[in-house]
């Protein structure tokens, strides 16, 4: 069941750290094209080979509380972590699996002190898990295989259950079980998982891709926004640069001025920003990530009225290109992307009774007329963007609960 404070976070951290950040897109002198947690699939590297990855996974640098402090400071609300990826690498302390953390020279868990973090610092706390492909176990599912050969229920059984239990009880409570790539899962296995999770806690979320339309939301294609509001709740699963595991050669960094307005016109939308960062095998985050981050969270930080507990609105009749809207009961927030000097808007219902920039308060006035069309309008002029704002955000203080837009007339 879809809860109310995920509802209300629309921003969170994904964290993609594994094995996979030990080759970080290379093997063996090739690199990978895609992205780099794939490397075990995509250079077809044998288990063996693999697993020897673990024994350069160091993580001392690995600072779940720096993290969990850094998110907050950065608006995220919540956090998924990967328990378990593709690779089927358990990256916590596992009794049903041998093949965990436990085996490299970092030896902790770091699910453990997330949680632990998570707590003390007020962050909704989720996990990854890799539901159906395990490319280390005989039976687990892998991209480009239906399967023939593989016994999946016993995988099923004995690896991916055991695993669910173990996160559910050990780590309790998990806020959002986020799973993925439920690849041949038939609906009667996907119905078993989500049953299984909610017999261990039922207010445990769970993501779109168990498979079988039964996750409590929709998750989008990984880094796809919906074009309109689509009557459900969703998320954006989304990277910094190229690659949702660390890759050393991703120089290419997703600026924080796209960063803010994707996440503006995903709250515009009705949907929550899950965004990743991939650390190295050593713990530590990019440097260029983090300042991106940074960047989020100072306009976070003055304008974060505008984006939490925000509603999903109606679509606004006309194509504006300067920005978006998003609401929350007597507050319509214009969100402004160009250096405009006066924003004209037909067609709102509400009455305006008060308006402001967000970030300072600074007073506007709305100025309200029917338009010799017979249109209703609102002139709201603008001071000089003399801070270089990526997002101007006016709040306008309305009447009425909902927000409703006028139709375009005949
Ligand atoms: O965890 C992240 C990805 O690893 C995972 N979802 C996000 C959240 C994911 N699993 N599957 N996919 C994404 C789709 C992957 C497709 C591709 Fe490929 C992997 C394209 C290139 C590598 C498989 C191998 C399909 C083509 C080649």
């Amino acid at each position: 069941m879809i809860q109310q404070w995920w509802k209300d976070a629309k921003f969170g951290m994904f964290i993609h750290w594994g094995i996979y950040s030990v080759p970080a897109g290379e093997y063996a002198g090739v690199k990978t094209d895609n992205i780099a947690e794939w490397i075990m699939h995509d250079l077809r590297i044998p288990i063996a080979e693999y697993e020897k990855f673990a024994a350069s996974f160091t993580g001392e640098h690995f600072d779940a509380d720096k993290i969990v402090r850094f998110a907050k400071e950065c608006g995220m609300k919540y956090l998924v972590f990967t328990a378990k990826h593709h690779d089927g690498f358990a990256m916590y302390h596992s009794k049903a699996d041998a093949y965990n953390t436990s085996i490299t020279p970092y030896k902790r868990d770091p699910v453990r002190e997330l949680k632990n973090a998570c707590e003390k610092y007020g962050i909704d706390f989720g996990l990854y898990y890799s539901q159906a492909q395990d490319w280390h176990d005989p039976d687990g599912c892998e991209d480009g295989e239906n399967g023939e050969g593989k016994d999946f229920e016993k995988y099923f059984k004995n690896k991916c259950l055991p695993q669910v239990k173990e996160l559910l009880t050990d780590y309790a409570p998990v806020k959002l079980l986020w799973f993925d790539t439920p690849m041949y899962m038939t609906a009667e296995q996907s119905k078993e998982l989500k049953d299984f999770v909610l017999s261990i806690q039922p207010d445990c979320m769970i993501s779109g891709r168990i498979g079988n339309g039964l996750g409590d939301y929709v998750t989008t294609g990984d880094n796809f926004i919906p074009l309109l509001p689509i009557g459900y709740s969703f998320e954006v699963p989304a990277t910094t640069n190229h690659s949702w595991g660390y890759n050393k050669f991703d120089s290419d960094w997703i600026s924080a001025k796209k960063i803010i307005r994707r996440l503006v016109k995903i709250v515009a939308r009705g949907g929550n920003y899950l965004l990743n960062v991939g650390p190295r095998p050593d713990g530590s985050i990019p440097a260029e990530c983090t300042e991106i981050l940074k960047e989020i969270g100072s306009f976070l930080k003055y304008n974060g009225d505008s984006i939490y507990a925000t509603v999903s609105i109606p679509p606004y009749p006309y194509d504006i290109d300067w920005g978006y809207f998003t609401y929350k009961p007597g507050k319509l927030f214009i969100h402004v992307f160009e250096d405009l000097d006066r924003v004209y808007l037909l067609n709102i219902h509400n009455k305006p009774l008060k308006a402001y920039l967000l970030k300072d308060k600074t007073p506007l006035k709305v100025k309200e007329r029917c338009t010799c069309e017979g249109d209703s309008s609102w002139l709201i002029k603008l001071p000089q963007n003399r801070d270089k704002d990526i997002d101007r955000v006016i709040c306008v203080e309305v009447e009425g609960a909902e927000l409703e837009f006028e139709p375009i007339k005949r």
